[in-house]
């Protein structure tokens, strides 16, 4: 079809016998796609912060992805501040980027900035959280599902223990989609088994120091330890915070309290390594390929689905030697 249209409009093509043409569009073909792939892009991203080794990891791998694609990335970090990302997504509006990226802090407070990106039909994904707001105002979100990770680690937990626990929970960010939903799938599990109960629950902001300040609050409100049989904590920060709460304490991490985590950073391996955490269930980090190709695919007027998953697996010291030297 397109050798019949190309024939028509250029005459000098004419002469061409068609064998020539087919050799012809052999070769421009794969260039015009190879152009079309390199079509260089300017993406707004706004992160939350830097609150986590896991944020730190998913920050510089978006870059060297952006870095690798030929993109112009507009970075903001928001220093954990949702006015900050708001601010910052207006700001990509307004220099007309081609797509943003943002990794929202908490679930609400989002409809106003999407539809003004709508409007100007400039598509957000959302990356690793998530936004209680009407789908159609993004074009996907590109994140693991929470609630599964929380069910895996309550899974793990109850066999780990034949049911019976009393758990002291460290959540992440208030208001935080990962939080919501590691809360909700670790507490839809428990609540099978009489015996396993969360006896204290608090946030740690999903930062080591937030883990360590709230542990030293539920090892001083047991009194000691020994009615304390896990840690789940939402992320391996917030556990490792906690670890040093418990050394500080006097009380053996991972042997007189499981330490249970998310995440997968490189730490928590080495805390494995040292006999101080028993399980980690693995984040990806890994979200800006899936982000910009969604891009990419909306602006080839292509379908794309509401919600692109990468949930990881749950990690044990029997192999955080292999799993630390991948990845410190
Ligand atoms: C989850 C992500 C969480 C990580 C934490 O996708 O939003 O935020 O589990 C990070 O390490 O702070």
């Amino acid at each position: 079809m397109l050798s019949n249209s190309i024939g028509r409009n250029l005459p000098w093509l004419g002469t061409l016998k068609r064998k020539t043409l087919q050799t012809s569009l052999a070769v421009i073909l794969p260039v015009l796609s190879a152009s079309a792939m390199a079509e260089s892009l300017t993406i707004g991203f706004s992160q939350i912060g830097s609150e986590s080794g896991w944020r730190t990891s998913e920050t510089e791998s978006i870059k060297a992805e952006a870095e690798r694609r030929g993109y112009d990335l507009k970075f903001s970090d928001a220093q954990q501040k949702q006015e900050n990302q708001i601010k910052a997504v207006r700001s990509f509006i307004s220099q007309g980027v081609d797509g943003i990226l943002l990794a929202p802090v908490v679930e609400t407070g989002w409809d106003s900035v999407l539809k003004e990106a709508k409007r100007l039909d400039i598509p957000v994904v959302l990356v690793d959280r998530g936004v209680a707001a009407d789908p159609s105002l993004y074009l996907t979100k590109v994140a693991s599902d929470f609630k599964e990770e929380g069910s895996l680690a309550a899974s793990w937990l109850a066999a780990e223990t034949n049911g019976r626990c009393n758990i002291v929970e460290l959540q992440g960010t208030v208001g935080s989609s990962a939080a919501i939903d590691r809360k909700d799938g670790f507490a839809a599990v428990i609540e099978n088994f009489p015996n396993m109960n969360v006896i204290r629950s608090q946030s740690g902001d999903f930062t080591r120091a937030g883990g360590k300040e709230v542990m030293e609050s539920f090892l001083k409100a047991e009194g000691d330890a020994s009615n304390i049989c896990a840690l789940f904590a939402h992320n391996d920060d917030m556990a490792l915070g906690a670890v040093l709460a418990m050394k500080e304490a006097g009380v053996e991490p991972a042997k007189d309290i499981i330490v249970l985590s998310i995440d997968g950073v490189p730490d928590i391996f080495k805390a494995m390594m040292d006999h101080e955490a028993n399980a980690t269930i693995e984040l990806n980090p890994h979200l800006g390929g899936p982000a910009f190709d969604a891009i990419l695919a909306h602006r080839d007027g292509k379908e794309v689905d509401k919600w692109i998953k990468a949930n990881g697996p749950l990690y044990l010291p029997d192999t955080a030697e292999q799993e630390y030297a991948k990845r410190k």
